[in-house]
């Protein structure tokens, strides 16, 4: 049998001690106290994985203080009564205050030490049920994180983006508050792909994707890919002024990583084109609707000869 925790509780001495060394010879680790009060205040601390309750004390019976233990601790421990009495009415009552078994004492070995068995099994199936439960909700929460993130380059993807956006909309619609939406387009990246290769460019988003990340990561500051060698820098309570500084920001961070594009007519380096636009929405506004205003905006910085921003 693997060792359990057990927490004896009986106000009679004597009768404490011999079961608390009879349970340690067995291999348990023992915690006995004399009443009620003691074993709700050692339970916590003590993480029994049983509770052997006697049922007559003098402060407080055994029943009562099995009714506040459940009450208080929502996690199932088992417990196992211990009274003089066996009566069928005393059994049944005790069971019904929330024990899970019964010893009559003088408390005869081979029952004890089978009833003991009968609660590690229940006792391990419990723990095995937490951890398959705690290892459901880290997959859970690992896979929700993955249904907003791009493969490629572990930003938002385009999924969060809408969801995102639609919400901020709507939260500065409300509050009459300046919204910044920044269309990147990554210039002259087919050439770079094909001078370079499909696993260089792919190298070359992660790089851009995680300069993005790092210069805007302040609390509601969002980077995401739109798509392909696009992304999308949203600016929460951000009105033109700023949102100009912060475009000219982003255009020096990317050229800073100086990523060599030696085939671009723009610089020997990767740079980005931007399209932004800063307004305070009516919070009707599709997130679809937004994409395009900006995207028109973006073409023209393509047009002006890439490397820019236009607002
Ligand atoms: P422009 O300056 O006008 O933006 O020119 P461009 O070459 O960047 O634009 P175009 O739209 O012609 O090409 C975009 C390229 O981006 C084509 C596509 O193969 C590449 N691309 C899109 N997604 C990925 C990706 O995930 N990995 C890699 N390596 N390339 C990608
Ligand atoms: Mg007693
Ligand atoms: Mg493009
Ligand atoms: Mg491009």
């Amino acid at each position: 049998m693997d060792a359990m925790r057990i927490l004896l509780v009986d106000d009679v001495q004597v009768e404490r001690l011999q079961l608390a060394i009879r349970l340690q010879r067995l291999g348990h680790s023992v915690e006995a106290v004399g009443s009620g009060v003691e074993a709700i205040a050692r339970y916590p601390a003590f993480e029994p994985d049983l509770v052997l309750m006697d049922i007559s004390m003098p402060d407080m019976d055994g029943v009562e203080v099995v009714r506040q233990l459940r009450i208080q601790h929502t996690e199932w421990v088992p417990i196992i009564f211990l009274s003089g009495h066996e009566e069928p009415e005393m059994i049944a009552k005790a069971i019904d205050m929330g024990g899970d078994d019964y010893l009559v004492k003088p408390v005869d070995k081979t029952v004890l030490v089978s009833k003991l068995k009968a609660m590690q099994r229940i006792a391990n199936m419990r723990h095995q049920l937490k951890s398959a439960s705690e290892q459901l909700r880290l997959a859970n929460e690992k896979l929700s994180e993955q249904v907003n993130e791009d493969g490629l380059t572990k930003i938002a993807n385009r999924r969060y983006l809408d969801q995102k956006l639609a919400e901020f909309i709507a939260l500065h619609g409300r509050n009459n508050q300046a919204l910044t939406m920044i269309m990147i387009d990554v210039d002259h990246f087919k050439s770079y792909n094909d001078h370079y290769g499909h696993l260089e460019g792919d190298r070359c988003l992660q790089l851009v994707a995680k300069e993005l990340k790092d210069n805007f990561s302040r609390a509601g500051e969002l980077v995401a890919r739109y798509g392909g060698e696009e992304f999308v820098v949203l600016l929460s309570h951000c009105e033109q002024s700023r949102a100009v500084k912060e475009c000219e920001r982003l255009k020096q961070c990317i050229e800073s990583l100086e990523i060599p594009h030696q085939y671009s007519p723009t610089a020997k380096i990767i740079t980005v084109s931007q399209g932004m636009a800063s307004w305070t929405p009516t919070g009707l506004e599709s997130p679809e609707y937004v994409y395009q205003i900006v995207d028109k905006v973006l073409y023209q910085a393509k047009e002006q000869g890439r490397n820019c921003y236009i607002a």
